[in-house]
C-alpha cells in the first residue's frame, strides 16, 4: 500500500512537472506557432530505466537531440516498471504533447493505452524495442536495433570459430545462454536469432539458457551458479555486454581464462566490451547501437507535421570479431 501512494504521489509529481512546463511552454508555443519551423514541438518520452551502460547512453542521445533540434522533452524514466510507463504515456495524453516516444521495456500490454493515444490523436513512435500488438495502426512506426540479425550475427560467428573442430551430437559444443528481460523483444530476437543458424548444426548444443535480465550482477551471479554445477562449457552467448562483464568477474574467479578456456560472444559493444574484445577475454562483439536520439527527433518533426514514417527502420550495425584490427575504433561513448 505504502509503496503504491509512493508511486502514485511520484506521479502527481511528474504530472505537475509537466503542467507547469506545459503552461510556459503552451503560451511558448502560441508565440512559436508564429514563427515557422519546429521549435514548438513537445515530444513525451517514456525510458524503461538505466540498466545498463547502453541504456544510459541512449537516454542521454534523446535528451541532447531534443536540445539540439529545439524539441521541447518530457523525458520519464519508469524504472524497469511497465505499470510506469503507462502511467507516463498517460500523463503525456493529458497535457497533449505532439509525439509520444517510448522503449517499451516487454513486447506485450501495449493495446489500451496506444489505442488511448491514437484516440487522443497523438501520434506513437516505438523505440529501441519491439511490440507485439493486434492492432499495428495504434503506432506510427519503429526505430531501433535488429535483434534477430544480432542473434544471427553471434552464431554465425561460432561457426567459423569452431569451423574444422572435431564435434558431433555425441561430443558437442555446449553453450550457456543468458539472455535479456524476459518478454523483451530484443530477448525474444537475439534468441531466435541465434538458433536459427545454430539448430542447422547438431553438434551445437544450448545447454543451459537463463535471464539475466541485462543486469551484470545477474549475470555474476547465474555464471557462478552455472560454474559450481556444470564442468564442460565451450561457449558463452549473452544478450548484452552488462551480463558480459559479470560473467567475466565470476570466470576469473575461478582461475578460468574468458577467450580461451571459454569462448565468449556478447551484444552491444560498449566500450568495456571492446576493451575485452582488445584483451582476449572475449571473442566476438556483435554491435547494438544506443545513438538514435538524432533520428529519433527527425521522425518526431515528421509525425508532428502529420507526415506518415517507414514502419520499421532499423539502425546501422556492426560485428567485432577477435583478430580485427580496432586501432582505429573510435571511443564508444557508452
Ligand atoms: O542490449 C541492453 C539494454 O533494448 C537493445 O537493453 C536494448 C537492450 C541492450 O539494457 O544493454
Amino acid at each position: 500500500m505504502e509503496k503504491n501512494r509512493l508511486s502514485n504521489f511520484r506521479c502527481f509529481l511528474f504530472l505537475l512537472c509537466a503542467a507547469a512546463l506545459m503552461a510556459c511552454q503552451k503560451t511558448g508555443k502560441e508565440e512559436d506557432s508564429e514563427t515557422d519551423g519546429d521549435k514548438g514541438i513537445i515530444l513525451g518520452f517514456s525510458q524503461i530505466g538505466a540498466e545498463s551502460a547502453w541504456r544510459n547512453c541512449n537516454s542521454r542521445s534523446i535528451q541532447e537531440a531534443a536540445a539540439a533540434a529545439g524539441i521541447q522533452l518530457l523525458f520519464n524514466n519508469a524504472e524497469q516498471k511497465q505499470e510506469n510507463q503507462i502511467k507516463a504515456i498517460r500523463s503525456f495524453i493529458a497535457y497533449q504533447v505532439d509525439v509520444i516516444a517510448f522503449v517499451p521495456i516487454v513486447a506485450g500490454g501495449w493495446n489500451n493505452v496506444l489505442q488511448e493515444a491514437k484516440d487522443a490523436g497523438i501520434p506513437v513512435l516505438v523505440t529501441d524495442r519491439k511490440i507485439d500488438i493486434e492492432d499495428e495502426n495504434l503506432y506510427a512506426g519503429f526505430i531501433g536495433t535488429d535483434s534477430v540479425q544480432e542473434g544471427r550475427d553471434a552464431a554465425k560467428f561460432l561457426l567459423k570459430k569452431f569451423e574444422g573442430r572435431p564435434a558431433s551430437p555425441d561430443n558437442p559444443i555446449r553453450i550457456i545462454e543468458l539472455s535479456g528481460t524476459t518478454g523483451s523483444s530484443p530477448a525474444m530476437g537475439r534468441a531466435q536469432g541465434f538458433r536459427e543458424i545454430i539448430d542447422q548444426y547438431p553438434q551445437f548444443q544450448i545447454i543451459y539458457s537463463e535471464s539475466g535480465d541485462f543486469l551484470r550482477s545477474k549475470g555474476y551471479e547465474l555464471m557462478r551458479s552455472v560454474l559450481s554445477s556444470l564442468d564442460e562449457i565451450d561457449v558463452i552467448f549473452s544478450h548484452n555486454d552488462g551480463m558480459t562483464l559479470g560473467v567475466l568477474d565470476a570466470i576469473k574467479e575461478k582461475g578460468i581464462n574468458p577467450g580461451t578456456d571459454i569462448v565468449i560472444v556478447t551484444i552491444d559493444a560498449e566500450q568495456a566490451a571492446i576493451d575485452a574484445l582488445k584483451r582476449g577475454e572475449v571473442n566476438c562483439v556483435v554491435e547494438c547501437n544506443p545513438k538514435t536520439g538524432p533520428e529519433i527527433m527527425q521522425l518526431a518533426r515528421k509525425l508532428a507535421r502529420g507526415d506518415t514514417i517507414d514502419r520499421f527502420i532499423h539502425v546501422e550495425e556492426v560485428v567485432f570479431s577477435e583478430g580485427d584490427d580496432l586501432s582505429g575504433l573510435a571511443p564508444r561513448g557508452y
